[in-house]
């Protein structure tokens, strides 16, 4: 009888937990993007079937315990400097499928500079880039990708342009190098968005195979801890708020894709 049900699961089975993703319960709020941008990870590596040939580097930030979820190897490095690792460890291991995994306080602001020249130097790594527009880990100060008029500890009014500076769209920044191969925002707050989120992370790792360059994917996040919301909430105004000043779509694809 027992064996009989669990046939039948197996059967009907539509949906599973990726072998890639560890079975233990995650430190990430509830509703919180990271967790579902992990999993994507884990299936696209699961049907690569590429888990033991890929290495994964996390910085400083939530998902700095990444590597307590991701069944791979993985290397922490310190805050901003992922790329920088992830760049040293592509160059020695050239047929691993190397990336890096960073919120916005980590590569947009402490970690501009190994961004961009690891960007402009063409390492054929993927960054995947988590864009939650605030410093989440430490409790919600004000990031360069906070908007315009968003409120966080550091500017408790809303962000002010003329004293705070502007939100600062790296991607744009980035897509423009020519070192960059393949540069996409796309956003987790949806079914559809997710669906597409994850075919980003595929093209992202399967051009490491082309060896012409870098991949970066943004991914429009929430923080619902952070932004004082409830995790509906936090995804309606990342719809509202976040997706009007950082648009979804490829910034720049391969010649295969069309691209220049
Ligand atoms: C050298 C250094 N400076 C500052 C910090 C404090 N710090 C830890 S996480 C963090 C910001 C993380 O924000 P983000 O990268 O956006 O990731 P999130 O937590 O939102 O996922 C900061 C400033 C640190 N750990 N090390
Ligand atoms: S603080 Fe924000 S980014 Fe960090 S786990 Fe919680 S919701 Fe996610």
């Amino acid at each position: 009888m027992i064996a009989e049900e669990s046939v039948c699961v197996e059967e009907n089975l539509v949906y599973d937990r990726p072998k890639t993703l560890i079975d233990t319960t995650m430190h990430y709020c509830p509703g919180c993007g990271h967790g579902v941008a992990h999993r994507l990870i884990a299936e696209v590596i699961d049907e690569l079937g590429i888990q033991d040939k890929t290495i994964g580097v996390a910085p400083v930030g939530c998902s700095v315990f990444a590597y307590n979820y991701l069944d791979i190897d993985m290397s922490e490095a310190a805050h901003g400097r992922a790329t920088a690792v992830a760049t040293g460890i592509k160059r020695m291991l050239p047929d691993k499928y190397v990336f890096s995994y960073q919120g916005d306080g980590d590569l947009a602001a402490i970690g501009t500079g190994e961004t961009i020249h690891t960007c402009n130097r063409g390492e054929n790594i993927l960054i995947i880039f988590i864009n939650n527009g605030i410093y989440g880990m430490t409790g919600g100060q004000m990031a360069p990708t906070t908007l315009v008029g968003m409120k966080s500890t550091t500017s408790p009014e809303g962000r002010i342009p003329e004293l705070m500076g502007n939100p600062l769209k790296i991607t744009e920044l980035i897509a423009q190098l020519p070192g960059v191969y393949y540069c996409t925002r796309v956003a987790v707050n949806t079914p559809n968005n997710v669906r597409k989120a994850k075919k980003a992370i595929l093209k992202g790792f399967q051009y490491q195979d082309h060896k012409k360059g870098l991949c970066f994917v943004e991914i429009v996040s929430n923080c619902p801890s952070n932004w004082k919301m409830t995790p509906v909430e936090a995804n309606k105004w990342l719809e509202e708020n976040m997706l009007p000043f950082y648009p979804l779509g490829d910034l720049k694809v391969p010649e295969i894709e069309g691209g220049k």
